[in-house]
């Protein structure tokens, strides 16, 4: 198979997230089957959804894969269960969470994996950090960086800036 493109949105809110986002960008690398392109600065971003937990740290990776979309989720959940990801309510607080943002420019809708990300546009947490990486980005039609400029960012800061 050949190396095909993809982008990944890394967070975590539990213990030190910076850490935890560098250490799975590392053991994703290790096993084999992801090489590592770009790679977003660190932001601490608000909670997004129902749940009241702290603060997260987001960072997004453009990278290649030799696995196939299910493959590639079988093989970012083993990285997160690596990691000490214990199971948590939805949209709770996590050690680390590893979500396949696009795919080439493939498509897929299933009960556990939809590519493009469904929720990728809505979220300033993942168009931030793209966009920083990969402004010129097309997906599902839009823009990153234009995308990003539609959506409240002002709540985003890089994780190294006091808060
Ligand atoms: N992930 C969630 C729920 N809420 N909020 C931020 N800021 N960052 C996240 O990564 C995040 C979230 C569950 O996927
Ligand atoms: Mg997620
Ligand atoms: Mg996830």
């Amino acid at each position: 198979m050949d190396w095909i493109d993809i982008g990944l949105g890394l967070g975590g809110n539990v213990g030190d997230a910076p850490a935890a986002i560098a250490e799975a960008l590392r053991a994703l690398e290790d096993r084999g089957h992801i090489r590592l392109g770009r790679v977003s600065a660190i932001y601490r971003t608000p909670p997004w959804g129902p749940v009241p937990q702290a603060d997260f740290a987001n960072a997004c990776a453009l990278a290649q894969t030799d696995l196939a979309p299910r493959d590639l989720l079988a093989e970012v959940k083993a990285v997160e269960t690596l990691l000490g990801r214990a199971p948590s309510v939805r949209w709770g607080p996590r050690r680390i969470d590893i979500d396949i943002l696009f795919y080439a420019g493939a498509t897929l809708d299933t009960p556990d994996l939809v590519i493009p990300h469904e929720s990728l546009f809505e979220r300033a947490f993942v168009l931030v950090p793209l966009a920083e990486i990969a402004p010129d980005l097309t997906i599902a039609g839009r823009r990153i960086a234009d995308a990003a400029v539609t959506i409240a960012t002002s709540d985003i800061r890089l994780w190294s800036e006091e808060a």
